[in-house]
C-alpha cells in the first residue's frame, strides 16, 4: 500500500504554511499508475514504464505513448481505490483523481460520495454503546455528502432502501444515511438537527431536500401528518418555482422546513419558512424562461366551471405569459400538475380559499392584458377599456373607475389640498406591474400561512426538531440583475456558515487545546460578505440609501458603488451601470439596470386603497397586510402610504437572513453539497472543468484534507484514563489522568502521529478507538474466560 501522504505533510510546514504535497517519488520509484497532463486542459491516466533522466515514459490507457517531465504527472490511486465512496480513503487527493472518482461512480449511476469518514463504526458490540454516546457527542463535523445530479431516474429511493439505511444493512453514502444520522442525534441528544442542502442552480437541491423529507416522513409516519408535510413540497413548487435557462424547475424562494417530532420519533407537526420570493419574474424575465408553474397549469387544466368562474383563457392569452416567449415545457404535462394541486384539499385548504387563491391568480393574468393610451404631449395616460380591466375588476370585487383611478391617477399633497396628477405611460405600467407582483407575493404568503396552520396541530417548541434548508442555488447568468444579486448574497451567508462548522469551529478547538496543527488554509468569504453588509460603505447600505433619493437613478447608484468600493479587491466597477463581484463560487457581473425600483418595490398607496375596499376577502387581506407592514416600520410618520417608509427588500432579505443563521447555530448542522454535471440538464455527461469548480467554490477538498488531517475523536484525558487505564500491564509513576492516558498509548504502540495530546482533551485520528477498543473486548473477554475456567475447576 503507498504511503498516505497525509498523515506525514499534516504537520509538516513550510515558511509557517502547510504543504499538502502529493509525494512522487514513490510512484516514481515503484512505476505506478499516473496522471499525465500534456496539455494544460486534461489530465490522462498511464503507467510509467521507464524513466530515463528528466524522462517519465507512460503507457496511457489508450495505447498511446507519452513522454513527459515529472512535473507534469501526479500519483494516481491503485485501481482497487477505484470509486471508493468515501474520498478521505484515497491515498492521493489530487484533482484528477478526486474527479475520476467521482466520474467512476457516476457513470455507474452511484452518485454519492462521502467526505469524512464517520468516527462511529456502527458494527461495535453492545458493550461499546456508552463510549459510542460519549464520541459522538464530541465530534463536531459529521459526514459531509456530495450529491451529483443523475437529471434522470436513478433506482436508489423508495421503501426498501429506506428499510436499508433504517436497518443499517448498508453503508453506501446516501440522502437516507444522512437524515438516519440527524434523526438518531436529534432522539439520542434531545438537540435540534438541521440539513442544509447548497449548490447550484439546478444541482438539485430540492430534489435533494424531497427525499430527505420522505426518509424522515417514512420514519416518522403515524398520522397522516406525514403525507401533509411531502404533499406541501407540490403546492410550493407550483407557486415558487419556474422554468429558467438552468433549471426546468427552478426554485425561486427559499424554504427552510422545520419538522417536528415526538418522543418516539413520530412527526408530530412541521412548519415552513420562506425567504423572498422573486417577485419580478410575475410581469418581466428573459426570453425562453417561464413565470411560475401553477399560471399554466391553471390555464391548461382548470374545469370548464373554474374557466367560468374565472373568466380564464388559455396561456397564450395572457401578455404577462406570452412575453418569454415560453409557454411549455418538455416533457411536463401542465393540465396534469394542475390535477395534482388536489393536494390542496390534503393540507385542508378549503375549497372556498381554493377558489380565491385561483381567483387571484387570474386577477394577475388580467391585469397584464391592460394597456394604457397617451393622451397628451407629456405623455399622461388614460386607461384603456378593454377586457383586461374589465375582467380584473370583476374578479377583484372593485369597480372598473376604482381600479383606473389606482392604475392612472395618483394623489399629491400640496400644501393642504390634494391634487391628483396623471401617471405618465411609464409610471402607469410601473403601477400595474407592482400591483400585480405585490398580489402574487401576497399570495405565496398567504398559501404558507394556510400550510402552516394546518401544520401546526401538535408543534410545540420541543428539542426534536430536523430543519431542511433548500435555497434557490448561485446563480451566474450572462445577464444579472437585482434577483441573483439577493440569490448570490444567500449563498455567501450560507458558504460562510459551512466554513464556520468546517474549518472554523473545528480548527478553533484544536488551537485552543494547544495542539500541533498547522491550520489548512480554506478559502473564507468574509470579505465578500462583509463588502455585501459594511455599513455605511456596503453594498446592501449603499443601495438602500440611494433608493431613498427621489431623483436617483441606476446609473447614480452604479456611480456611487464606484466611487466608493472601487478600492475593495472583491469589487470591479465596470462600464454602462455595470459592476462584478468576486463571489466564492465565481466573478458575477450584475448591471443595475432596475436596481432601484425593485429595491424600493413600490405600491401606491391608491393600490392599496383599492385593495381594500374591493368586496373579495383576500385582496382586502392583504391591503391590511400591508399596512400593517408599513406601521411597523415607521412609527413617525404620520403618513400611512408613503413609499419610502416601506422597508427596503434587501434590508427584509438581509434581516430574513440573519434570522435564518441565528436558527441553524441553535441546530447540529448536517451538509450536502450538490453538484451539476453539466449546464445542459442532460444526463450521463460528467464535464470536468465545471464539476472541479464545484468542488473548488464549496471547499470539498478542504473538508477532506481537514478530516484526513484531523482528529475526528476527542476525549478528555480523565475519561480516557478511565476507559483503558485498566488495560495497563505495568504500573504508571504518576497517577494523572494525562499520565495514564500515555503510557496506555505507549503501550498499546499507537503511532505518535495518530493522536495529539492537548491541554485538556486526547485527539485521536479515526481508527484509533476501534483499536483501543478491540483490544479492551479482548481483554475483557479473555477475563470473562479465566473467570469461567476458574469457576469450572471449582464445581
Ligand atoms: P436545484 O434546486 O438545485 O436548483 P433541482 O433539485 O430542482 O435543482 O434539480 C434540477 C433537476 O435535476 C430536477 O428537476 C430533476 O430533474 C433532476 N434531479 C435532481 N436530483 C435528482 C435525483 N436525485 N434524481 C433524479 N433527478 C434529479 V435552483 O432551485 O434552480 O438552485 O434555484
Ligand atoms: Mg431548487
Amino acid at each position: 500500500e503507498p504511503p498516505s501522504p497525509y498523515f506525514s505533510s499534516a504537520r509538516s510546514k513550510r515558511n509557517g504554511k502547510p504543504v499538502f504535497t502529493d509525494s512522487m517519488d514513490y510512484v516514481l520509484q515503484k512505476k505506478l499508475r499516473v496522471w499525465c497532463s500534456a496539455s494544460d486542459e486534461k489530465w490522462e491516466l498511464g503507467q510509467i514504464q521507464s524513466i530515463s533522466g528528466d524522462d517519465v515514459e507512460i503507457h496511457l490507457v489508450n495505447g498511446e505513448v507519452l513522454t513527459l517531465p515529472p512535473e507534469r504527472l501526479l500519483p494516481a490511486n491503485p485501481d482497487i481505490l477505484d470509486g471508493v465512496d468515501d474520498l478521505i480513503q484515497m491515498s492521493y487527493l489530487n484533482e484528477p483523481s478526486v474527479l475520476y472518482n467521482l466520474q467512476y461512480r457516476y457513470s455507474r449511476d452511484l452518485i454519492y460520495v462521502r467526505t469524512i469518514h464517520q468516527a462511529l463504526d456502527c458494527s461495535w458490540s453492545s458493550q461499546c454503546l456508552f463510549i459510542c454516546v460519549l464520541l459522538s457527542l464530541q465530534t463536531k463535523a459529521g459526514p459531509v455528502l456530495i450529491a451529483i445530479n443523475p437529471l434522470k431516474e436513478v433506482p436508489l429511493y423508495g421503501k426498501d432502501f429506506i428499510r436499508k439505511y433504517r436497518q443499517k444493512l448498508t453503508n453506501d453514502p446516501h440522502v437516507y444515511a444522512i437524515a438516519d444520522i440527524a434523526f438518531n442525534e436529534m432522539l439520542r441528544d434531545g438537540i435540534n438537527q438541521s440539513i442544509i442542502i447548497s449548490g447550484e442552480s439546478g444541482a438539485g437541491k430540492t430534489e435533494t431536500a424531497k427525499i430527505a423529507m420522505q426518509y424522515l416522513a417514512a420514519l416518522g409516519g403515524a398520522n397522516g401528518m406525514e403525507s401533509e408535510v411531502l404533499q406541501t413540497n407540490v403546492i410550493l413548487e407550483a407557486l415558487g418555482n419556474a422554468k429558467t435557462s438552468r433549471n426546468d424547475n427552478s426554485s425561486r424562494f427559499g424554504k427552510l422546513t422545520e419538522m417536528h417530532f415526538s418522543e418516539t420519533g413520530k412527526i408530530c407537526g412541521a412548519k415552513i419558512q420562506t425567504f423572498l420570493l422573486v417577485q419580478s419574474r410575475v410581469v418581466r424575465r428573459a426570453s425562453g424562461e417561464r413565470s411560475y408553474h401553477i399560471f399554466y397549469q391553471l390555464c391548461s387544466g382548470a374545469s370548464p366551471l373554474h374557466r367560468k368562474k374565472l373568466l380564464l383563457r388559455d396561456a397564450n392569452y395572457y401578455n404577462y405569459l406570452k412575453q418569454s416567449a415560453c409557454l411549455r415545457i418538455d416533457g411536463v404535462d401542465d393540465a396534469k400538475r394542475f390535477s395534482s394541486l388536489l393536494v390542496l384539499d390534503i393540507v385542508q385548504i378549503s375549497g372556498e380559499n381554493q377558489m380565491e387563491l385561483f381567483s387571484m391568480l387570474a386577477v394577475v393574468l388580467w391585469l397584464g392584458n391592460i394597456s394604457f393610451s397617451v393622451i397628451d404631449n407629456e405623455s399622461h395616460v388614460e386607461v384603456d377599456s378593454n377586457e383586461g380591466l374589465v375582467n380584473a375588476a370583476k374578479l377583484l370585487g372593485c369597480s372598473v373607475p376604482q381600479l383606473v383611478i389606482a392604475l392612472s391617477t395618483r394623489k399629491i399633497q400640496a400644501g393642504k389640498e390634494n391634487i391628483v396628477q396623471r401617471l405618465t405611460l411609464t409610471q402607469a405600467i410601473d403601477a400595474r406591474d407592482a400591483l400585480a407582483k405585490s398580489i402574487y407575493a401576497h399570495l405565496f404568503d398567504w398559501i404558507v400561512e394556510q400550510i402552516n396552520d394546518s401544520l401546526g396541530t401538535g408543534r410545540q417548541r420541543t428539542r426534536r426538531s430536523i430543519s431542511i434548508l433548500d435555497i434557490y442555488g448561485f446563480e451566474s447568468f450572462n445577464k444579472n440583475g437585482f434577483e441573483q444579486f439577493c440569490i448570490n448574497y444567500a449563498n455567501e451567508r450560507l458558504q460562510q456558515h459551512f466554513n464556520r462548522h468546517l474549518f472554523k469551529l473545528e480548527q478553533e478547538e484544536y488551537l485552543d487545546d494547544g495542539i500541533d496543527w498547522a491550520s489548512v488554509e480554506f478559502v473564507d468569504n468574509t470579505d465578500c460578505l462583509s463588502l455585501f453588509e459594511k455599513r455605511p460603505l456596503g453594498l446592501l447600505s449603499l443601495l438602500d440609501e440611494e433608493s431613498t433619493f427621489p431623483k436617483a437613478t441606476d446609473l447614480s447608484f452604479a456611480n456611487k458603488l464606484k466611487q466608493h468600493l472601487s478600492g475593495n479587491p472583491g469589487f470591479k466597477g465596470e462600464q454602462d451601470g455595470a459592476f462584478k463581484i468576486c463571489h466564492y463560487a465565481g466573478e458575477v457581473s450584475y448591471d443595475t439596470t432596475g436596481f432601484l425600483e425593485k429595491n424600493r418595490d413600490p405600491l401606491h398607496s391608491e393600490s392599496i386603497q383599492l385593495l381594500s375596499s374591493c368586496k373579495s376577502d383576500l385582496p382586502k387581506d392583504f391591503a391590511s397586510v400591508m399596512i400593517a407592514d408599513s406601521q411597523n416600520k415607521s412609527t413617525l410618520s404620520h403618513h400611512l402610504f408613503v413609499d419610502s417608509q416601506k422597508q427596503s427588500v434587501v434590508n427584509k432579505f438581509k434581516a430574513q437572513l440573519f434570522k435564518l443563521m441565528q436558527q441553524l447555530e441553535n441546530t447540529s448542522p448536517h451538509f450536502i453539497r450538490c453538484i451539476q454535471p453539466n449546464n445542459k440538464q442532460r444526463p450521463r455527461q460528467f464535464e470536468h472543468d465545471l464539476v472541479l469548480h464545484q468542488l473548488k467554490c464549496c471547499g470539498v477538498f478542504e473538508v477532506v484534507r481537514i478530516s484526513r488531517a484531523g482528529y475526528p475523536t476527542r476525549m478528555t484525558h480523565q475519561q480516557f484514563a478511565e476507559r483503558y487505564g485498566f488495560l495497563l500491564s505495568h504500573s504508571v509513576a504518576s497517577q494523572n489522568p494525562l499520565s495514564i492516558s500515555v503510557a496506555v498509548l505507549q503501550q498499546f504502540s499507537i503511532p505518535p502521529e495518530m493522536y495529539q495530546v492537548g491541554y485538556t482533551k486526547l485527539f485521536l485520528r479515526t481508527g484509533q478507538v476501534a483499536a483501543l477498543e478491540n483490544a479492551k473486548n479482548r481483554m475483557f473477554h479473555g477475563a470473562l474466560r479465566i473467570q469461567r475456567n476458574f469457576r469450572g475447576l471449582h464445581t
